[in-house]
């Protein structure tokens, strides 16, 4: 940020000085109440606390409703998320006994700063969105979601605001988790004096959970059975996606499908950024560039492409413009304070924006939307709803000493309880922006997985949609980050994630583009994207060479669909998210510190490199035996090429190979090499085995529809004993697939035809 010394304002200045040196000393003022209740969720204990303040009118705040926490499980699944809370005898504070001793007070009518011990050896993995490595500790956290596009050192607020903290200690690893969309910041021991502090700024309350110590796979586990999992994605969504913004007309889509059609690059999805709209207006499309918008989806439908649009919350500000006039006469959009719509500036100019605090104003979204599915869009993509705004990009006061109260809080937003001033609710815009969109396109088509994907989220988005994280650029910093990044979204809830492929910001190159591809294949969410002014960086934007790289990275991506989607259903039961950190599968401490080496489910070891110029890199084998995931799926006999774990070993990686391992014993489900997800119906699946001793779960189902929640399933147990196949159903519900199942037995080249036994 450049600053002008001659305009420095020293009041403020000053002002955050004396906020930095000293310390705030607070003195108690809570008189309201406190819940304790307890329960277990799956064996675990879990404690909640509800805390409400007494306002200064007298009455204690009114009891706001956790959308992170509202959801109806599906008949079928309702076993994975039950749980009943105990009220508890004690409910002095003062004389609660909790891990870490954490305690906390009430500093202000608008504060609570909660402490607890944070000893030296702990580490700290979570809290959603942040622009950092594994371990979070040692730094300052501002949950207060924000459009910043500058992720570097100094980025702090991100777009998302999920507050669980994971602390880990030695094998164990316990978790706060302080439901309360209010901002907050959490400081980590900067001072390293061994504590930890959270300031809450709110004037509502909040509830507090606390997970006792367990392993961090049922600790996640826990977590996502009180704030709900992922559905199962559709399995288009899955595939290639391309973006930019933006395509600029309706012939450059048409292009763009040919090309990866013709130089058969696998693609499912084409995305359009805003310059598809008339005048940013949402609900429309331009009558110059996209004359024929639904034509163009029925097109590319017949190409086996989905069409996907970005859909931002601002309503452009033209008394001429049905969706404002609706907005204003059904009084859907926030306010002032006093009583006028609050106006800004975004991509349509002076617009306003949609309360989505209030059902009423959620329903009239959803309504609108129908625009879209009639139009054969696809899946919908939520952007800006931090929400931002051009002038408005840190709305906070600097140095935030209290929340202001509600009529200062930038515009109001209507609760179940009535007003609220917009900072109190401000991080549930984007989540409940994606809640309305999920449930209208769920509405419309009940037959379909509905995609939706979001920027801005907070906890439970995971039940609703995507998430990407944000603009990052092309930068080889920013493809390390999405490692731990991605793993700290994981740990947070959210497995359905990913980065912009090749990276937003400025130009990418080809080496940095095909290293980027190298990772993606693994990103849940798998998407190239790019801005406005940078060079174009589709697959086929560089030399034949480059083409040929990338192509195999996407055709690996394609041929692991089983195994990915098998994954999905193992989050969906356990919560498990498909990137895990080492530490989630193997307990030794080189695991624990480790955060450039994932686990993509607990078959796959992702090793990458993240540096230009660089052919070979050290790899941490944890125990076992490994071999590389290239030499096991390749059919040419050549054998597979064996790592023997506990040792670091340098390994060759030459530009364009896949930077995974396979875990003995392990079996991988793999589907030929396709052009889209609309082979998939009837594409052989290969079990490939690594060891003589291996078992895993399969599962195969539609890919589009929600039927497998009404048991429309297969799902079987896959066995190699002493390099034999076999394999059981465990549900079956499934009319045989129309495919052929084939086995691959360790180190062999010759694939042996095999069968899922129907009972
Ligand atoms: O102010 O829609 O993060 O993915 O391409 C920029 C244009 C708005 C930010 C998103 C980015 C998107 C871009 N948007």
């Amino acid at each position: 940020m450049a600053f002008d010394i001659l305009q420095t304002d020293w009041t403020k200045a000053r002002a955050k000085m004396a906020a930095w040196r000293a310390p705030i000393k607070a003195r108690d003022i809570f008189t309201g109440t406190i819940v304790a209740e307890s329960t277990t969720l799956n064996d675990l204990p879990v404690s909640k606390f509800v805390v409400r303040p007494r306002l200064e009118d007298g009455h204690l705040a009114p009891i706001s409703k956790s959308f992170a926490t509202d959801f109806e499980p599906c008949e079928s699944e309702k076993s994975f998320y039950e749980h009943e809370w105990d009220l508890d005898e004690k409910v002095d504070q003062k004389s609660l006994c909790l891990p870490f001793n954490l305690t906390w007070l009430q500093a202000k009518p608008g504060r609570f700063d909660f402490h607890f011990e944070l000893p030296a050896h702990v580490r700290c993995l979570g809290l959603g969105e942040r622009f950092a490595n594994l371990n979070i500790r040692g730094n300052t956290h501002t949950l207060f979601s924000t459009d910043n596009p500058n992720h570097n050192e100094h980025a702090d607020m991100l777009y998302k605001s999920i507050p669980f903290l994971i602390l880990n200690d030695g094998p164990l690893y316990s978790g706060i988790w302080l439901d309360s969309p209010a901002p907050q910041r959490w400081d980590l021991d900067t001072e390293l004096s061994g504590t930890a502090k959270i300031e809450l700024f709110s004037r509502l309350g909040f509830n507090l959970y606390v997970f006792a110590p367990t392993t961090l796979a049922d600790l996640v586990c826990a977590f996502t059975a009180l704030t709900g999992r992922s559905a199962l994605p559709p399995l288009w969504s899955l595939g290639h996606q391309q973006c930019r913004w933006s395509y600029p007309d309706q012939a450059t889509i048409r292009d763009l499908a040919h090309e990866f059609r013709s130089r058969k690059i696998p693609c499912d999805t084409l995305v359009l950024d805003i310059d598809y709209m008339d005048e940013y207006r949402v609900f429309t499309h331009s009558r110059e560039r996209f004359p024929d918008f639904k034509k163009l989806a029925g097109e590319l439908a017949r190409d086996h492409f989905k069409l996907v649009t970005i859909v931002d919350p601002g309503v452009k500000k033209d008394e001429k413009f049905e969706v404002y006039r609706q907005g204003l006469s059904g009084d859907h959009f926030c306010k002032t304070a006093r009583g006028e719509v609050f106006i800004e500036t975004v991509w349509p100019g002076l617009s306003a924006f949609p309360d989505f605090l209030s059902e009423k104003t959620r329903q009239w979204w959803g309504d609108k939307l129908k625009f879209y599915v009639d139009n054969g869009i696809a899946g919908i993509w939520n952007d800006m709803n931090e929400p931002a705004m051009f002038n408005n990009q840190k709305p906070l006061p600097v140095p935030l000493v209290e929340l202001p109260e509600a009529q200062s809080q930038l515009f109001m937003q209507q609760g179940e309880n009535g007003a609220v001033g917009h900072f109190e609710v401000r991080n549930l815009y984007g989540f409940l922006m994606g809640q309305a969109t999920h449930q209208a396109l769920t509405r419309y088509r009940p037959k379909e997985r509905p995609f939706v994907l979001t920027r801005s989220a907070s906890t439970g988005i995971q039940r609703y949609a995507a998430v990407w994280l944000g603009d990052n650029s092309s930068w080889y910093e920013h493809l390390q980050k999405s490692l731990p990044m991605l793993l700290n979204m994981g740990l947070s809830g959210v497995p359905f994630a990913g980065v912009d492929i090749g990276g937003f910001g400025g130009d990418t190159t080809p080496e940095l583009l095909v290293r980027w591809y190298e990772i993606g294949i693994f990103y849940p969410f798998f998407r190239n994207h790019c801005a406005l002014m940078g060079r174009a960086q589709e697959p086929f934007s560089f030399s034949p060479k480059v083409e040929a790289m990338v192509r195999h990275l996407i055709e690996t991506r394609y041929r692991l669909l089983p195994y990915i989607q098998d994954l999905f259903w193992m989050h969906r039961r356990t919560g498990a998210p498909l990137m895990r950190p080492l530490a989630w599968e193997f307990e030794d401490q080189v695991s624990r510190d480790c955060d450039d080496q994932f686990m993509f489910g607990d078959s796959i070891m992702v090793a990458p490199v993240v540096q230009p110029n660089q052919r070979s890199r050290r790899v941490y084998f944890p125990e076992g035996r490994w071999c590389t995931l290239e030499s096991l799926l390749a059919d040419h006999g050549a054998g597979v090429q064996i790592y023997e774990g506990g040792q670091t070993i340098l390994v060759n990686c030459p530009l364009g190979s896949v930077p995974a391992f396979v875990r003995e014993g392990s079996i991988l489900p793999v589907a030929d090499i396709m052009q889209s997800t609309a082979e998939y119906p009837s594409t052989d699946i290969t079990f490939y085995a690594f060891g003589d001793r291996a078992s895993s779960i399969h599962k195969d189902d539609d890919g589009i529809s929600l039927d497998y929640q009404k048991q429309k399933y297969g799902e079987w147990m896959i066995y190699i004993h002493d390099g034999d196949f076999d394999a059981r159903p465990i549900f079956n519900g499934l009319t045989r697939p129309k495919r052929r199942y084939f086995f691959m037995p360790s180190g062999s080249s010759k694939k042996l035809p095999c069968d899922l036994p129907q009972h």
